[in-house]
Formats: structure tokens, sequence, C-alpha cells
């Protein structure tokens, strides 16, 4: 009898200092931080899901709580302070977030789209996120390792980290390209001749911070230095910036905060790095939710020299897309049709780039169809319906030869990098 009793506390008593493992087989485990902390922890691989002040929060497996264990560094598990995923939406297969990618999905992922496509995919780190994450290009080309002077076009996603589809449909679109580069003489016709880049997640610490805590997160995770966090990188860009308080604000809590200065985010640095030098002819940026595909101007309601050139082609797309599975996205110009921005990617790619620009906001239509919440079942049909318009875009850009088109003299911004101390870089 008594023995049964030491049994049951001893089981007890186990139980009670396993982790809470709520997250799939991860737990969310914070570190208090100092000098030899931060080195230790940076050889261990761990996945920091954000920093707040003194302390590290981490992704951990048991491994990670082991290694930890083993070098005497004492953690806290948090876990129960981070709300769990919807399950209802998501399946909880394919990991943390379903069949969407995950950062660390992704990369996985593009590491074996290059290795399977070695003459066709390179993948690039064209930079670093302010907790230290790659942002990573995706190159398909013929020859991919050379530079052979081809028109370029670029897809880029996840400026906003809750809208998780829009990794998905850049994502998809590479995967696709490669898979049937050899059966399909239309795909192999435009590989062989343009350079297609992909950028399925410009904002990969907001997507982390999305997956594990806070579903509707839109910014990236820069500490702003006053207890807010965040600068919404599609307000970052540096033409027009900071135009007026309308399109973007001031307010670092804001969820439009455009941050300090045009470009002072690490996310869209990498993008404009990337991008000048390069002969890209057209780019387009996913974004969820609304159905529509929106050109330039966002900063104001006034048409722009290429305005009846993107209607004619957002009109083609829209065609092509609704044939698909017959949803129709609506277009029009960003200012007129939807609401103002300044600073967004598109505005910067016509106005600095003078380039064809164009926001596929994908669906749902409304938030009452979902909103940001697509279910895992509407990831193919979504990248099947934009898929004609990717490869009408990559056609046009090859048909443009090297004829200039009538592009809008550059601007570059007028606002200098100011002395004050970033908080970021402490
Ligand atoms: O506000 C944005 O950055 C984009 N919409 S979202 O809901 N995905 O955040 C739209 C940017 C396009 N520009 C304009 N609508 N002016
Ligand atoms: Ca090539
Ligand atoms: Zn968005």
């Amino acid at each position: 009898m008594k023995r049964r009793i030491v049994l049951f506390f001893l089981i007890l008593s186990i139980i009670s200092v396993l982790p809470a493992q709520h997250i799939g087989e991860k737990d969310i485990i914070c570190i208090k931080k100092n000098l030899e902390i931060i080195q230790a922890v940076a050889h261990m691989n761990l996945d920091v899901l954000f920093q707040k002040d003194d302390q590290i929060y981490i992704v951990a497996g048991v491994e990670d709580l082991i290694k930890l264990d083993k070098a005497e560094i004492a953690y806290s598990i948090e876990s129960s302070r981070f709300t769990k995923l919807s399950e209802s939406l998501i399946s909880g297969q394919g990991g943390i977030n379903g069949a969407y990618h995950s950062y660390l999905e992704l990369e996985k992922d593009l590491y074996l789209l290059e290795s399977t496509y070695p003459n066709l995919a390179k993948v690039e780190i064209i930079g670093t996120s302010h907790e230290a994450r790659n942002i990573y290009a995706l190159k398909i080309s013929d020859n991919v390792q050379w530079d052979e002077n081809e028109a370029s076009v670029i897809f880029m996603g996840c400026h906003h980290a809750r809208e998780w589809i829009s990794v998905e449909v850049p994502y998809l679109t590479a995967e696709h390209l490669l898979e049937n580069y050899r059966s399909d003489s239309e795909i192999k016709n435009l590989v062989d001749q343009s350079e297609i880049w992909f950028i399925p997640l410009v904002n990969p610490d907001g997507l982390v911070y999305s997956i594990y805590f806070y579903r509707y997160w839109r910014k990236n995770r820069r500490n702003n230095g006053d207890g807010s966090y965040g600068v919404d990188p599609n307000r970052n860009y540096g033409y027009k910036w900071g135009y007026d308080n309308i399109g973007s604000s001031s307010n670092p809590s804001s969820n439009v905060y455009r941050g300090p200065y045009p470009f002072s985010e690490p996310e869209t640095q990498a993008v404009r790095d990337f991008m000048v030098g390069k002969d890209f002819r057209a780019l387009v940026s996913y974004h969820n939710y609304s159905q529509i595909i929106i050109y330039p101007w966002g900063y104001t309601d006034e048409p722009s020299a290429l305005d009846d050139l993107m209607h004619d082609m957002a009109e083609q797309m829209t065609n092509k897309m609704g044939q698909v599975n017959g949803n129709l996205y609506s277009f029009g110009r960003a200012g007129d049709s939807l609401y103002l921005t300044n600073g967004d990617t598109t505005d910067w790619g016509l106005g600095v780039l003078g380039i064809p620009s164009f926001t596929i906001e994908l669906p749902p239509v409304d938030i009452l169809s979902g909103g940001f919440y697509n279910s895992e079942s509407d990831i193919m049909p979504i990248f099947q319906e934009n898929l004609p318009a990717a490869l009408y875009l990559i056609d046009w850009s090859v048909q443009q030869g090297h004829q200039s088109l009538p592009r809008p003299s550059p601007e570059f911004p007028t606002h200098p990098e100011p002395k004050t101390k970033d908080f970021n870089k402490k």
C-alpha cells in the first residue's frame, strides 16, 4: 500500500516537471540574457521567437532544453502565456502552422528546390531581419549560376506577417516552374529567356511572431524603444515616404507606422539593395485579403505615367485568372480604388525603378469570407488561379526586349539617414 502511494507521488512529480508541450512538440521558453548567455546561445542554433528587454523567447523542443541544461543556462517555460493556434482552422498536420510555411519550413524547402534543380534554381540570402533571420531570394533561370542579363521579374510575399497565403503563392509558383520545366515547353521558353526571382517571405520575424504569439500581427519586429514594436514594411519604402499622415503614420504603435526614416528597416533595405542595379521589368507583391489587383500610385489619387499600361496589364491578368476557378479579381489604381498608402513597395517600384508594379491582394474577398484566415484547402486553388497572371507578367517582361519603357524620372529619397540613436542597433 505504502509503495503504491510512493509510486503515485513519484509519477505525479515526474509529470509536473515535464514541460507542457503545448504547440506541436515545442515549448516557448524565456532566457534572461547577458553577454555570456548571448554568446553561448548563438552557437546552439535555436529558434528565437523574439527578444524583449533583457529576455529572449525561444521556441524549443526537448533536444534544445537538454542543450540548455547541459550548458547550465536557466530558462522558464512560458508556453501557457501564448495563445494556441486556432485548431479549427489549422489541421496541425505539416508542422506548426499547418500546410502553410513557417520560416524554417520555407528555408528547408527553398534549399530543397535548389538541390533538386541545381541548374535552374539558386538560393540567395539578401539580408537579415532585426532578429537575425535570413531573408531569402530564389532565382529561377536556365544557367542559373550566371547572370545572363535577361529580363528579370520579381514576386514577393509576406510583407505583412498575418498574410500567410502570400508566402504560399510565390513559393508554389517557383516550385511549379521547376517541376514543369522539362515537360511544359511554354514554361521552358519563359524560364530560358528570363531571370525570375522570388522573395516569398520579406518579413520573417513578423511571420514567426504571428504563428507563435499573436495571429493578427502585421508589422516587423523592430523595437521602437518606447515599449512598442514594429514598423509596417509596406510604409517604409523610400518613394514619397511619409508623404502625408493619411497614407501612413508617424506613431510607432500604429499598425501602419512608417518607421523613423525611409528604408530604416533591414527587410526593405534587403529588397532595395537586391533590386537596384538589376534589369527588373515588373514587380508583384502579394498580400491578402480583398481579391484585387492594384497598381500605383498609392500616395495620391492622381494617375501615373504608366497608368494606361498598368490598367491594361491588370485587366489581362484578371481575365486569365478568372478562367481558372471562376474567381474574379477586381483591379484598379491603388489610391483611387482602395485607400491611400505612402511608402509602399509598388510606389517605389514605379517611382524609382520605373517598372509596372502590382499589389495582388489574394482572396478571400472580405472579412466575412475569412479575412486573413484562408483554410489550408484554399492554398492550392488560390495558387492555381494566380499562376496565369505570373506567367503573363514573365512573358510580358521577356517581350519588352531591351527597349526602355516610358519611365518616370527616378526620384531618390530626400531624407538622409538620421544620426539619432537606433534602438535596434544597441
Ligand atoms: O495597406 C497595405 O499595405 C496593402 N493592403 S493590406 O491589407 N494587405 O495591408 C495595400 C497596399 C496597396 N496600396 C494601396 N492600396 N494604396
Ligand atoms: Ca538564364
Ligand atoms: Zn498586406
